[in-house]
């Protein structure tokens, strides 16, 4: 996968790509990003990027001509798919991660990172294909979303996450939160583990987890169970839970006797 960066703060990007998954994917030749300094395509000795708003009011606009000289000299003749980074964009959710991964891996993609208190107009009008945003709040630029997407679009090349993941991925366990997970040691601040983990009972483990995924989701995000395709991978079990009615509380676990904490 393509991925090219535009940015004044090239910097930023330096650790993050060269750290865990980013990095392991770059080693391996399966996600190809490069990140450019928007004042490498400035023609004025100041190399400015910024100027006064028309009309007056506070604050500094990017100015258009770097930014259409900088999409289209990383273009490198190619056709990608290019994204500002902006507030005014569709919020990214995983249904528009496995788009934009699909139009990545064909076209590759071109990231478009503002900063002050936005970009001359015209930017979006001619060398912008989508606009996204990363949520409702205010942060300091698109630079920070930029990384959120490369970490979400490198997720979904083959290859990039292991099998061990990917087995556990959302898909598998169809849109329900995760169930709680443990490890040793066996009990915390009086907290033993659910004793259904250390039976050695695998099918009891499996509807377990099924159980506490779906209280989670209830308890946490009852929206994501109005959500046809979620509803449509429940379980029997799991339905039949929640024709029950109420949610079940957390499982309370009593302090364990030392005695009795099995060591494995
Ligand atoms: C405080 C300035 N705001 C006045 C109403 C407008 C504004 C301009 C520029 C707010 C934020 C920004 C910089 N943010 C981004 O470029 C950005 C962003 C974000 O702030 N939140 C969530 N997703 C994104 S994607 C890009």
């Amino acid at each position: 996968m393509r991925v090219r960066v535009l940015t004044i703060f090239p910097e930023l990007f330096e650790p993050f790509l060269s750290t865990s998954l980013i990095g392991k994917a770059r080693e391996k030749d399966l996600l190809d990003v490069r990140v450019f300094d928007l004042r490498q395509f400035t023609e004025d000795r100041h190399r400015s990027v910024d100027d006064e708003p028309y009309g007056g009011g506070g604050g500094m606009v990017m100015t258009a001509p770097p930014w259409i000289r900088a999409v289209r000299m990383v273009a490198e003749g190619g056709n990608p798919w290019r994204v500002l980074l902006s507030p005014q964009g569709a919020r990214l959710d995983d249904a528009r991660v496995r788009e934009l991964a699909a139009r990545a891996a064909e076209s590759g993609i071109v990231l478009l990172c503002g900063r002050y208190e936005g970009i001359d107009e015209r930017v979006r009008q001619t060398v912008v294909d989508e606009e996204i945003s990363i949520g409702d709040y205010v942060l300091s630029g698109g630079e920070l979303p930029a990384m959120v997407l490369i970490e979400a679009l490198s997720r979904q090349v083959p290859g990039v996450v292991g099998l061990a993941d990917s087995v556990a991925n959302d898909s598998f366990r169809g849109g329900l939160l995760d169930y709680p997970h443990y490890t040793r040691p066996p009990v915390v601040e009086g907290l033993a583990v659910p004793a259904v983990l250390t039976s050695g009972d695998h099918a009891a483990i499996r509807r377990w987890r099924e159980s506490e995924a779906l209280r989670a989701t209830r308890a946490k995000r009852p929206d994501l169970l109005e959500r046809p395709e979620v509803a449509a991978a429940l379980t029997r079990e799991q339905r039949r839970e929640l024709e029950k009615g109420a949610g079940r509380e957390e499982t309370e676990r009593l302090p364990a006797q030392p005695a009795l904490v099995k060591s494995r």
